[in-house]
């Protein structure tokens, strides 16, 4: 036995199932499938008879040699830590409070978004028909016999001399009306710790489900490859034959291989994306990726926007700004995702269904980031960041806050210098996993049940080129085109290469739980629900001049675009018309006291043979992609823009 564990009093092994190394739980044998497990934490005859059958169902598939059913408590976590310390998972950073780096298998380092997929009986419930010879980009799909195929190939077995760890969650606070239980069985400490920061995990949960509410059933396992040869036993995965499965129908994800991020922390894109999507349509609402922040303006008039932004264009940056502008306050509800929905008096409401941040770590620094700098450096767990040797964390971005002398090892474990190594120090997928209630500007009704009113809808990517700072749409239909013609530079949290400017309708690209066509018209059906509907824009913090430099500062000078967001709800007339929308008027951009000189009129210039090639561009994904499934209001709003762009001087 482990030494920390005799030191620790004895609960591990004397106390029968609180992480007891034993098989004498008077458990085992209770259910015929469990038999000969040892059930290390908890009590399954605790487990609601859904809950229990989904595990016994699992268990006879995956074939653990023990089961640990999770109780969020701290003790718990304190142990499951220790435990991937001893297996090399992670390292402590003695530096901080409570702070861990974990390593992955630099082949299991990001979303793969091609090996994902949702199986329903008809390929048109999850993707528009595409053009002939043309290959879809909205999603997978798989049918559910292929589905059946693929869990059975890879889970088989999956688990053996594995502990497997049944997880309760709660996307939402527990209270919430809107809020949503999973149970994640997974084979990953690692992932255990991580969702008891990005969700709400643990007894309550379980006691919320005695009553046999449903559940979304998540299985997950890191796998083991077919050779059967585990190259780095500090981060097990099977990337060859990484899989990530969601059936919409039964509210179920299976996902096999990676121990990383989306693809292993189901409650985020798996289940409040992708599942959520479609439980949304079905309810009546929507499922999001997008931030909500509440801003304050100097009249201590507050309001909150969410704002969808493709992956690692600046959600939580925007999130935790600190604004530039004089007192203007920013507080954050939620950095990835939100919940909405419209109230009885037509107030489209929102919550955050997560607990915390999983943030990009590259570019977070005390300039850019302060607030994520303020959160981070305790109960943090980071990955593929590099360390140095006092114990701390390194990135790119944090040059000017490393004492000088120190050294620094890069993602990978190997040694790295400044200004000499020519590789990332830190993975530019790198993360830090933090609890978002550490957050110092966290909004006082961030966990309110009822969620937050939402005033504002802001779309937005990066784009280099021709896409002014801010934009407004003339009407709901109008919003609803820009948010499906949404289009930005590749990233690094995925697995495509380069910075090619990709359609990411919505920000949701990679997150869609069904059909895109009929996900637009569910967003146009929204505008029957309210008399009150946000005002929808788009913002680019990413225009790049003719010397190839940012126009726009970004970072806390985005409160100025916020300000003329806030004046534009106030139905201040500080706009003007153009043919893609509405424009700040001159001079009516907040730009004082701003450091150094902006090119207003190269950030808000309008090119024509841009405008024209865009729209072009829209019309042809559209016909390609969404084919006969795109809605005749969206048809009809794209042939008004390119109308009104036509008619540009
Ligand atoms: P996901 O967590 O992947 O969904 O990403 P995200 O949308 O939360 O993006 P995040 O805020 O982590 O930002 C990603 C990158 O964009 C970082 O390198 C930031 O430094 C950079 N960034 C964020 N805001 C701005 C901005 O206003 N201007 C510029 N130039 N860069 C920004
Ligand atoms: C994103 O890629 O949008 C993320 C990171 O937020 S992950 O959880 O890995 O999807
Ligand atoms: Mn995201």
């Amino acid at each position: 036995m482990p030494e920390f564990i005799e030191k620790k009093s004895g609960i591990f092994s004397t106390e029968v199932g609180r992480f007891a190394k034993q098989a004498s739980h008077p458990n085992v044998g209770l259910f015929n499938h469990l038999k000969g497990i040892s059930v290390i934490n908890g009590d399954l005859k605790s487990l609601s008879p859904k809950v229990r059958a989904y595990v016994e169902e699992n268990v006879d598939l995956c074939k653990p040699e023990k089961i640990h059913i999770c109780d969020g408590t701290e003790q718990e976590n304190n142990h499951l830590l220790n435990l991937m310390q001893q297996h090399g998972t992670i390292v402590p950073l003695p530096k901080y409070q409570n702070c861990w780096l974990a390593r992955t298998n630099p082949a299991d380092t990001a979303r793969v978004e091609s090996k994902t997929f949702i199986s329903t009986e008809k390929r048109a419930e999850t993707i528009p028909t595409t053009k002939e010879g043309i290959k879809g980009t909205l999603g997978n799909w798989i049918s559910p016999r292929d589905m059946d195929v693929a869990i059975k190939d890879r889970f088989t077995g999956c688990m053996k001399g594995r502990t497997m760890y049944i997880v309760p969650f709660s996307m939402g606070p527990v209270s919430s009306p809107l809020a949503k239980i999973g149970i994640q069985l997974t084979d990953s400490a690692y992932v255990v710790v991580s969702m008891r920061v990005m969700t709400r995990m643990g007894q309550a949960v379980l006691n919320k489900l005695a009553d046999g509410t449903d559940f979304v059933k998540c299985l997950h396992s890191v796998g083991i490859p077919a050779s059967g040869f585990v190259e780095m036993a500090s981060w097990p995965c099977d990337p060859e034959r990484t899989i990530i499965l969601h059936r919409p129908q039964n509210n179920e994800i299976v996902s096999y291989g990676s121990g990383y991020g989306g693809n292993s922390l189901l409650g985020k894109k798996c289940f409040a994306l992708r599942i959520g999507s479609t439980i949304a349509k079905r309810e009546g609402w929507l499922a999001e990726h997008m931030l909500i922040l509440g801003v304050t303006n100097p009249a201590g008039k507050k309001r909150y926007i969410a704002a969808a932004f493709p992956s690692a264009c600046g959600k939580t940056n925007l999130a935790m700004m600190t604004p530039s502008l004089p007192d203007y306050k920013i507080e954050c509800v939620g950095d990835d995702i939100a919940w909405m929905r419209f109230d009885n008096n037509g107030q489209l409401r929102a919550i955050n269904p997560e607990n915390g941040f999983f943030g990009v770590a590259p570019g977070t620094s005390n300039s850019s980031n302060p607030i994520a700098m303020k959160t981070i450096f305790k109960n943090t767990i980071f990955t593929n960041v590099a360390s140095t040797s006092d114990g701390g964390v390194f990135w790119e971005g944090m040059e000017d806050e490393v004492d000088d002398g120190v050294k620094i090892t890069d993602w990978r474990g190997k040694p790295w210098v400044k200004g000499e190594s020519n590789t990332p120090a830190a993975h530019p997928n790198s993360r830090f996993c933090t609890p978002a209630k550490q957050c110092p500007i966290i909004d006082p009704q961030w966990e309110a049940p009822e969620g937050v009113p939402i005033s504002a809808i802001l779309f937005g990517g990066r784009r280099p080129t021709g896409v002014p700072l801010v934009y407004e749409a003339r009407d709901w239909k109008h919003g609803v085109l820009i948010g499906a013609g949404m289009r930005s530079e590749a990233t690094a949290a995925a697995e495509h290469k380069g910075k090619v400017i990709m359609h990411d309708p919505f920000a949701m690209r990679p997150f869609f739980g069904y059909n895109f066509g009929d996900y637009l018209e569910h967003w146009l059906s929204m505008e029957k629900k309210s008399t009150n509907l946000p005002k929808i824009f788009h913002v680019n913090w990413f225009r790049k001049g003719s010397d190839g430099k940012f126009l726009w500062p970004g970072f806390g000078e985005n409160s100025r675009v916020l300000d003329w967001i806030l004046r534009r709800l106030d139905n201040e007339e500080c706009a003007r018309d153009t043919a893609i929308g509405l424009i700040p008027k001159a001079e009516s951009l907040n730009l004082e006291g701003l450091e150094g000189k902006v090119n207003v009129e190269e950030l808000f210039n309008l090119p024509k043979t841009f405008w024209m090639e865009e729209a072009y561009a829209i019309e042809k994904y559209f016909n390609e992609q969404v084919g006969m499934d795109l809605p005749l209001i969206i048809d009809q709003e794209l042939k008004k823009l390119k109308k009104r762009v036509n008619d540009m001087d």
